[in-house]
């Protein structure tokens, strides 16, 4: 889909566009967590990478236009393993793309899929992406095939993590990792604002991309495997006890409650050199 070309951020003519397949992509990756990484050892190695996480191949025209959102708060351990192998990663593969980083402010609990809300309309705001991928900190992808582009359908990637022995832990599963076009986010009014907490706001999304007339696309077993760097419950993000009696009624719901309600307040917006740090205040539990 080449029609954001109108837009703001224009071709240029000079450049011929990327082959379809990227000659710099291999197969699987071998992830390890090295203990002395710094986000400036990152940084070095991502010589391309300008300010707010953003890159462009240097040669040729990217095909594709990629966001990569991430709801985060006290994570930033997981962060400098992500972003060391993301940069790279999504280098290989000759995107356009550009790292978000959706940090909830306070210490209420945590809203993963509110987060998202956020960050896909301050993504958007910023640059005509044509795809979306929805991004757990403490996941990395372990071969190169797993492209980040957008399917005709939503996408589920994370389909063979490691902690549930490379495999999906039950069909429905949507969690972890997921692609959606600004299209298909909105035909499903987003994701909803009031899961507070641990558990159940991946299962509503995985509903609401039926309900919305979609289905979900998976890439295969082999290729979207990712290893979870290891952690117990956070702080501040119990389990939800309401998660079940919510999920019951998400067909009478999600209409009403979605992207089409999300209220937040930006409390700031730095452009890092590896991401861009968009830190709002989402408010509380009704
Ligand atoms: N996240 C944060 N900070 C938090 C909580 C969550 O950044 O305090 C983000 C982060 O991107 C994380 C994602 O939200 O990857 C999902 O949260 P999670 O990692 O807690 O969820 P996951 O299901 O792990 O991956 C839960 C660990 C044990 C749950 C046991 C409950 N049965
Ligand atoms: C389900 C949760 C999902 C969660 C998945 C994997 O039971 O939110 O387990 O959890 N759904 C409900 O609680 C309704 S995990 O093994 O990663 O802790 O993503």
């Amino acid at each position: 889909n080449l029609s954001h070309l109108s837009k703001a951020h224009s071709h240029r003519d000079d450049m011929p566009y990327c082959p379809k397949t990227s000659p710099f992509v291999g197969g699987p990756l071998h992830v390890s967590f090295p203990s002395g990484l710094t986000l400036a050892e990152v940084q070095r190695k991502n010589p391309l990478v300008v300010r707010g996480g953003r890159y462009r191949p240097p040669n040729c025209e990217a095909r594709h236009r990629t966001a990569i959102v991430i709801p985060h708060r006290h994570r930033e351990h997981h962060l400098k393993f992500l972003l060391y192998y993301l940069h790279p990663f999504l280098q290989r593969q000759q995107l356009n793309y550009g790292i978000y980083v959706i940090h909830q402010a306070g210490n209420y609990t945590f809203n993963r899929a509110k987060l998202m809300n956020a960050g896909f309309r301050e993504a958007m705001r910023e640059e005509d992406w044509d795809c979306l991928f929805f991004h757990d900190v403490d996941l990395i992808p372990e071969d190169d095939r797993n492209t980040y582009v957008c399917d005709s359908n939503p996408k589920h990637a994370a389909i063979a993590m490691d902690k549930f022995g490379y495999k999906l832990p039950y069909k429905m599963y949507f969690g972890g990792v997921s692609a959606l076009s600004p299209l298909h986010y909105l035909k499903m009014n987003g994701f909803p604002n009031n899961y507070w907490g641990w558990g159940g706001e991946d299962d509503d999304i995985g509903v609401r991309v039926s309900l919305a007339g979609m289905y979900i696309t998976r890439p295969s077993l082999k290729v979207g495997r990712y290893k979870m760097i290891k952690h117990k419950l956070d702080k501040g993000n119990d389990v939800n006890p309401k998660r079940f009696n919510m999920l019951a009624k998400t067909r009478q719901t999600w209409k009403m409650d979605g992207m089409n309600t999300a209220e937040y307040e930006i409390i700031s917006r730095q452009y890092l050199p590896l991401y861009t740090n968009i830190t709002v205040y989402i408010g509380t539990e009704a």
